[in-house]
């Protein structure tokens, strides 16, 4: 028999010991021989099970931190400073939640059920963004989010468009194009404001040296202390190591930051000619930790606003449900 040592979570997030999961040789020799040949693994296909719960636990984190991602924006709608400003940002809050949709039915597809997974948020042993746990203190946030938390999330994204399970890599191409709308609205209204007054200049260096170590922090571990990557990898779900994305986000955003005239909060940001890439200072890995297991500034405040929205939308599931099996009872009638 085929024996392999895997250490992941079980479906509702929890951390479970070291499984040894035994798979049929030749099953399992389809499987690999699929995804060395960077063929797509579809939800009717054979998987071992270590795939399916790395893909579940992966998959239901990035729903759930769509949904909670949707707060801190929304926070701004009923104050954003005109009606195009409150528009762009209505339409993308709810592109957020569509997001968090497609992702819990790629979740689904994998043989688990919406419910528990919101179960495992809504209790707290599922984990989300750590980038959603941060106040929006200003109105120069809502452009930052998009700038820098929407460009992290497209360097992160774009390359699972590539991903060895087919609904995630296709749920995927929707979610990157309209993440690239969400980007550039936000340099946009950054734009704006840094021609505009001295305040409004102010107001976006402040915005922007408060996200600048989170975004970094977001793409995750450095590699060397990502329990997850090298599988991952392996399994073609992850194309693109932690280290080298959030790389290519500081290359990539260092010229925008200099179109826009602000300023990176990062002594040691530096280009090196020799490594053809910007040197960065030190991400305070401590502080990610922290928010990541619970006690960030807004960790209790996001639950408990996602628990209440849940609970006050109970009235609605009832209904769709109640209208279903109205309409269930009466399409037997008619066959009968
Ligand atoms: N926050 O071994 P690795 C967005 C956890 S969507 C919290 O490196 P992996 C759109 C990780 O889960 C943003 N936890 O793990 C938007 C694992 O914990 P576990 C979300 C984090 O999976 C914009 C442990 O650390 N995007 O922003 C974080 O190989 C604006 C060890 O880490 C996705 O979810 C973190 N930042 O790599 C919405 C993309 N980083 O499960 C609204 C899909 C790591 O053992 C407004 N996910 N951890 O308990 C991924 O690409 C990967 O899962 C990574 C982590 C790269 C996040």
């Amino acid at each position: 028999m085929y024996t392999q040592s895997f250490s992941v979570p079980d479906d509702t997030g929890q951390k479970i010991k070291a499984v040894a999961a035994i798979e049929p040789p030749e099953l399992m020799a389809k499987f690999d021989a699929r995804i060395d040949a960077d063929g797509r693994i579809e939800p009717q296909d054979w998987m071992p099970d270590a795939y399916r719960k790395t893909l579940v636990r992966q998959i239901s984190q990035h729903a759930h931190s769509e949904i909670v991602g949707m707060l801190p924006e929304g926070n701004w709608i009923s104050r954003a400073p005109s009606l195009k400003r409150k528009a762009i940002l209505i339409a993308k809050v709810q592109d957020e939640g569509g997001h968090g949709q497609y992702l819990y039915s790629a979740a689904e597809t994998l043989g688990v059920s919406r419910a528990d997974l919101l179960d495992a948020l809504h209790s707290g042993k599922a984990k989300y963004s750590s980038i959603f746990n941060y106040p929006t203190l200003n109105w120069a946030d809502v452009g930052t989010i998009g700038w820098l938390v929407d460009g992290a999330a497209i360097m992160n994204q774009v390359p699972l468009c590539r991903c060895s399970y087919g609904p995630y890599s296709r749920a995927m191409i929707r979610v990157c194009k309209e993440e690239s709308f969400h980007q550039r609205q936000g340099y946009e209204a950054l734009l704006v404001m840094m021609r505009g007054t001295d305040e409004q200049k102010a107001m976006v260096q402040d915005s922007v040296n408060r996200w600048w170590w989170k975004c970094l922090a977001m793409f995750g571990p450095p590699d060397a202390d990502s329990p997850h990557s090298a599988q991952g990898m392996r399994w073609g779900i992850k194309r693109v190591s932690n280290d080298d994305l959030r790389q290519k986000f500081i290359d990539a955003t260092v010229p925008q930051a200099k179109v826009l005239g602000i300023t990176l909060p990062d002594p040691d940001l530096k280009w090196n000619e020799e490594r053809g890439h910007y040197d960065y200072g030190q991400i305070d890995w401590d502080e990610f930790w922290t928010t990541v297991n619970g006690n960030g500034p807004c960790n209790k405040e996001r639950l408990s606003t996602r628990v209440k929205a849940h609970n006050d939308g109970q009235w609605v599931r009832d209904a769709a449900l109640a209208h279903a099996r109205k309409q269930q009872q009466r399409a037997m009638k008619e066959a009968a």
